[in-house]
């Protein structure tokens, strides 16, 4: 299947669930209600009033006919609901080797980068049947990330992340849509995922990626920025070392622990103040206002890259690390100038 034809259909590894979860529910409320509607037709015609002084009876109460009609919909609606919990988890927690994306809504665009450095405006692209995860942010509104095809739908706020993640399992390409109204122009706010056979999107990658990973960027802005500063690569400072902090438990001065994930680095980045690490004075400026969303990403892509290796591999080329401070050798980015397809960033 090609990559460039558009495409429709459940095309997600979760879609095929979804897809028999909601129509088994379809059928089953219509039955019911179905049911319910038969049965009070026939009572009004079989035993309405057919005289002026005809009297009403009550019958004795029929306890196993109770019984049965109150436990098994229970019983069934129930397990409709279990399912459903099952399959919401299945939908909000992503697999530990999806590849990070982060997606930045605007007004009335959708800016997507990749780990390597490979941006795109209201174009996205995947490989087939690996699992992608979108950390995403707002810029103004709230946006709402919908590709129906894969049965995904989420909420894009500011100041906040939220993430979702897909796993496209045919090539093609597919619609994006805005789905929160959000100005003038919502409705041009629509772009395309091309899902990609592995080689297909190997080639792609090769091809983008101008300005090297989102980690050396974050790196160049951790400098120009001065938090290195502050921040040196020892435990000897007046301010904590970022080496290793991805992903790990974080102590703060209110005796709370918090799990140093995106959103925990980027509200440390813009609100340094609102969590403070435990042993540490409140002395770190904040940077919002300063720092775009999309510069926000690479500092936090730095600081993840210099970081324990987690399951979360960043896949492709190798060499995402920068030199000085990771294991890997070289700042990545294959150094073509500009990414096939994209149109070129408005404001
Ligand atoms: C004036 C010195 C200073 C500067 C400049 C500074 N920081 Fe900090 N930063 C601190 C201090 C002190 C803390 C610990 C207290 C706190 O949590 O506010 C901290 C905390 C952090 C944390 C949370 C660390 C943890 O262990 O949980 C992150 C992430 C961070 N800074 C990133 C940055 C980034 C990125 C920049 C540059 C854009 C920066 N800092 C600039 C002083 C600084
Ligand atoms: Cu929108």
């Amino acid at each position: 299947m090609r990559s460039d034809i558009l495409t429709s259909g459940p095309a997600s590894s979760i879609s095929g669930e979804y897809e028999w979860f909601f129509w088994t529910m379809v059928i089953v409320c219509s039955a019911v209600a179905l049911l319910i509607a038969i049965i009070l037709i026939y009572s009004m015609i079989r035993f309405h009033r057919k005289r002026d002084n005809q009297m009403g009876s009550q019958r004795q109460l029929n306890i196993p006919l109770e019984v049965t009609w109150t436990v098994v919909p229970f019983f069934a609606f129930m397990g409709m609901f279990a399912y459903g919990s099952k399959l919401y988890f299945d939908i909000e927690r992503p697999p530990d080797n999806a590849v990070p994306i982060y997606v930045v809504g605007k007004q009335w665009m959708w800016k997507l980068q990749h780990p390597d450095g490979q941006r795109e405006i209201n174009e996205l692209h995947v490989p087939v049947n690996q699992p992608v995860k979108l950390t995403m942010v707002s810029q103004d509104v709230i946006h709402s990330f919908f590709v129906p095809d894969f049965r995904i739908k989420q909420d894009v706020l500011p100041g906040r992340y939220t993430s979702i993640w897909f796993e496209a399992t045919r090539a093609g390409k597919y619609h994006l849509f805005c789905a929160e109204y959000c100005g003038a122009k919502h409705s041009g706010m629509i772009g395309w995922i091309y899902a990609m056979e592995p080689h297909d999107y190997q080639a792609w990658l090769a091809d983008g990626g101008a300005e090297g990973s989102l980690a050396a960027q974050g790196e160049k802005l951790f400098h120009q920025y001065a938090c290195a500063n502050c921040h040196h690569f020892d435990d000897a400072g007046r301010c904590p070392n970022l080496r290793n902090l991805y992903g790990r438990p974080v102590e703060l001065n209110t005796g709370d622990t918090v799990i140093a994930d995106d959103s925990y680095i980027r509200e440390s980045i813009l609100d340094p103040r609102a969590k403070v690490v435990n042993g540490y004075q409140a002395i770190m400026p904040t940077f919002q206002g300063q720092l775009s969303e999309e510069q926000v990403v690479d500092l936090i892509s730095f600081i993840r890259a210099i970081g324990p290796r987690t399951g979360v591999e960043q896949h492709s080329n190798p060499g995402t690390v920068p030199k000085e401070y990771g294991s890997h050798k070289g700042i990545a980015g294959p150094g073509s100038s500009g990414i096939a397809g994209s149109k070129p960033e408005t404001r």
